[in-house]
């Protein structure tokens, strides 16, 4: 089997409201839909979110860097030879989401051709992940009415809540409210996307003492070296590293300088090839960690649920696997379903994102 060219098609789908955090914000889904065709005649198939202000990709900058670079170098590869295509993708620096996509979409041709689930390939420890759900910028009563839908609708028991917002009193107020209003039993963290300090994030954390909070996501930039060595010394929760670690050094990097203890894996950004080697990375340092989300639709959402599943370490932690919910329409086929807060992963050969044809034709903005 041999890939013949890879196919990068942009496509909108708006969210029914937009979704707020420190480091932008989101109306639609405008992501890009990767497609591995082969000789054989099988596609293998994932999504890209560019995240412009993140780490710099566009949904121009996906079609650019595939269609110039990537589906050129790897077109004539077996995917089977993974490693060939990690070593021709990792030439270009950068570009993570793209080189992500193209991973996954190979991994899903492999899955494909060996008749196999990939959530089996990559370890095949559970069947399905608890899902975690993320609440962006709102007023706080507003959180606690979503935060309450959600656990009454879907079963969800753990939120992660944006914060980074100055005054601080604003992200205090939500985590107590939040706390009040949902109990002793709910699980919830932050994350603040850059948006304070290390010295605002300790001061955030010492007014949220008490509140049974389990963990503070990437609290200020990571250049912030040495203050935030400090927070992560002074911490009493786990400081999770996200944006400023999405390959395996940078994730050694941040753990050796004590600029993180934990780490989120985004299969968005690192396939599934990458996504194993930082697991193993944490695992074998004994870090945490926990499966994030770049705002994804349902095909990002079911490849993160494929590789979290897929392992001991991965599927502990309650993933980032719901934001879908707020998007007014999707791509997938088949619905994904979250149930008693679980979604399961799919039984079918490769990763089984099957896509609405209808749909993206209404969607597809090329
Ligand atoms: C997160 O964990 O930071 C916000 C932007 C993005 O790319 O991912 C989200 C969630
Ligand atoms: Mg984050």
């Amino acid at each position: 089997m041999k890939i013949e060219r890879i196919e990068a098609i942009p496509y909108s789908i708006p969210y029914t409201h937009p979704l707020r955090f420190a480091s932008g914000e989101v109306h639609a889904a405008e992501h890009v839909l990767i497609r591995v065709h082969t000789d054989e005649g099988l596609v293998g198939t994932a999504d890209a979110p560019p995240r412009p202000y993140t780490y710099g990709e566009t949904q121009a900058s996906i079609i650019a860097v595939v269609r110039d670079i990537f589906g050129p170098q790897l077109a004539g590869l077996d995917p089977l030879d993974r490693e060939k295509a990690q070593q021709i993708m990792r030439r270009t620096i950068h570009n993570d989401t793209a080189k992500g996509a193209v991973d996954i979409a190979l991994w899903d041709l492999i899955g494909q051709s060996l008749g196999t689930p990939v959530h089996q390939l990559l370890g095949g420890y559970a069947d399905g992940m608890r899902v975690s759900h993320m609440l962006g910028f709102r007023p706080a009563a507003e959180l606690l009415e979503e935060a309450q839908r959600f656990r009454e609708q879907y079963g969800i028991t753990t939120f992660k809540l944006k914060t980074g917002r100055r005054p601080l009193g604003l992200d205090v107020e939500a985590v107590h409210v939040l706390r009040e209003g949902l109990g002793e039993e709910v699980e919830i963290y932050l994350d603040a996307n850059r948006g304070w300090t290390a010295n605002e994030a300790l001061e955030v954390l010492r007014r949220t003492e008490g509140m049974g909070l389990t963990a503070l996501e990437e609290p200020c930039d990571a250049s912030e070296a040495l203050s935030r060595r400090r927070l992560v010394q002074h911490s009493a929760i786990p400081i999770v590293g996200d944006e400023s670690v999405p390959t395996p050094g940078d994730v050694s990097r941040e753990l050796l300088s004590g600029g993180c203890n934990a780490i989120c894996i985004k299969t968005a950004r690192s396939g599934f090839t990458q996504a194993t080697e930082i697991l193993g990375l944490c695992t074998g340092l004994g870090v945490d960690v926990t499966m994030g989300n770049q705002i994804d639709t349902q095909i990002g959402s079911l490849a993160t649920v494929t590789f979290g599943a897929a392992h001991e370490a991965s599927q502990r932690r309650a993933g980032e696997l719901s934001n879908f919910l707020d998007m007014a329409d999707d791509l997938l086929a088949e619905p994904l379903v979250i149930r008693d807060g679980v979604i399961r992963v799919r039984e079918t050969a490769g990763v089984g994102a099957v896509i609405d044809e209808d749909k993206l034709a209404r969607y597809r903005q090329d």
